[in-house]
């Protein structure tokens, strides 16, 4: 219980959060009043799984930089805060990955550690490592400075653009333990284009499933800093920056080519074009392979659909505007022609110090 240690502060929001948990889920005032009173004993607040279960969901609610919140409701959540050692939490991320990968019919999902004492250090659980060599920058240029901690913790990748990061784990002040994920959990998507020939000749590859796991999950003042969670991709977080980025794998200059665009000049649109091929690529292969995706206009309509049924309850919709807007054709879609306030309400997820 030392894990759950309160302050006054901390105390507030367990009350806020079991009111909200009762008006949200039919429970009586009695059953409020009772809750309360067990947490004044303990001294402390430890949500049940149930309690935990609703926190993950509206956290991912309350994600106002999310444009998939539409299925906020369906979130599975692996309540594994039972776990004590680095290699039980390796199975469990295994566990994670094999249960949200399902085959390529993706499934949202959470699982939850043991609050303050674990973190992740990676920012997905699968992710590209990204190296520094004579030649130049190989492989993903975000993940660098988590590839060689890597290095530096005794791990070497192949060096190919697209090797996995090993899962690194660390308990308390130990030092980090590094787990290597077997292949056959890691789906991926070969990208190939319908008539670029040119570009599927690129091997070029993504991961079927963002996990992201360096973010917090604050519920009733409880802050659990090991909450690793997924949906599924939507294109362009692919195509219009993982890939496109300049300061990440940096594509367009090599699409512009095989489709054989003016790159001299601004006004032959060649980004934009490439953009758009690129985008398409992304989404025909994710379809093609059976991998859950959404494209932005989809997205677009699906929070649309969000923000009637969170009006319909009576519930004010936040967001970030800039996040929400897809980064091409912005305007196409609703968001961009209405503002939307961005208010913080917990339980959410949030940013936590880089532990390296
Ligand atoms: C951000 C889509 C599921 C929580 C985002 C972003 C997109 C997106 C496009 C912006 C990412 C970026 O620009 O880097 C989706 C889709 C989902 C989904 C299509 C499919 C189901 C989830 C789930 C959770 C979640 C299950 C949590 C339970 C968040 C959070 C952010 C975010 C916290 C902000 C991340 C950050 O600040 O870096 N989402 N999401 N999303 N999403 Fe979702
Ligand atoms: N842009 C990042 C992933 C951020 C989260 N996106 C989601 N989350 N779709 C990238 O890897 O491109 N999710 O939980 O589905």
């Amino acid at each position: 219980t030392q894990l759950y240690e309160q302050n006054e502060k901390q105390r507030k929001e367990a009350i806020e959060f079991l009111t909200l948990y009762k008006n949200e889920t039919a429970l009586t005032d009695d059953w409020l009043r009772n809750r309360l009173v067990e947490i004044e004993q303990d001294q402390t607040y430890i949500p049940t799984t149930e309690e935990l279960i609703f926190g993950a969901r509206i956290a991912w609610r309350n994600s106002n930089r999310c444009i998939g919140r539409l299925f906020w409701n369906s979130l599975q959540v692996f309540d594994e805060r039972q776990l004590e050692t680095e290699d039980e939490i390796y199975q469990a991320l295994l566990q994670h990955i094999e249960y949200a990968t399902n085959g390529g019919k993706i499934r949202p999902t959470i699982t939850v550690f043991k609050p303050n004492c674990i973190r992740i250090w990676n920012y997905q659980l699968i992710r590209y490592a990204g190296y520094e060599t004579e030649n130049g920058i190989v492989g993903d240029p975000d993940s660098i400075q988590l590839t060689k901690v890597c290095e530096d913790l005794g791990w070497k990748g192949e060096g190919t653009p697209f090797d996995v990061l090993p899962l690194v784990i660390q308990i308390g002040n130990n030092k980090p333990a590094l787990y290597n994920i077997p292949k056959e959990y890691v789906l991926e998507v070969a990208i190939r284009h319908p008539q670029y020939e040119e570009l599927s000749r690129l091997n070029l590859k993504w991961y079927a499933v963002p996990m992201v796991s360096n973010m917090k999950l604050s519920v009733g003042g409880i802050e659990f800093h090991a909450a690793p969670f997924n949906g599924w991709y939507m294109g362009t977080e692919i195509g219009a920056r993982n890939f496109a980025d300049v300061n990440r794998y940096n594509l367009l200059p090599t699409v512009a080519e095989i489709m054989d665009l003016d790159t001299k000049s601004n006004i032959s649109l060649w980004k934009d074009r490439a953009l758009v091929e690129l985008n398409l690529a992304i989404l025909h292969s994710f379809k093609a392979d059976g991998v859950s995706i959404v494209d932005h206009h989809t997205a677009a309509q699906q929070f649309e659909l969000f923000e009637q049924q969170e009006e319909a309850a009576d519930r004010q919709v936040t967001g970030n505007w800039s996040w929400l807007i897809p980064p091409i054709s912005p305007a196409t879609t609703h968001i961009f022609h209405k503002p939307i306030e961005n208010l913080i309400k917990k339980p959410n997820y949030f940013y936590q110090k880089n532990p390296f």
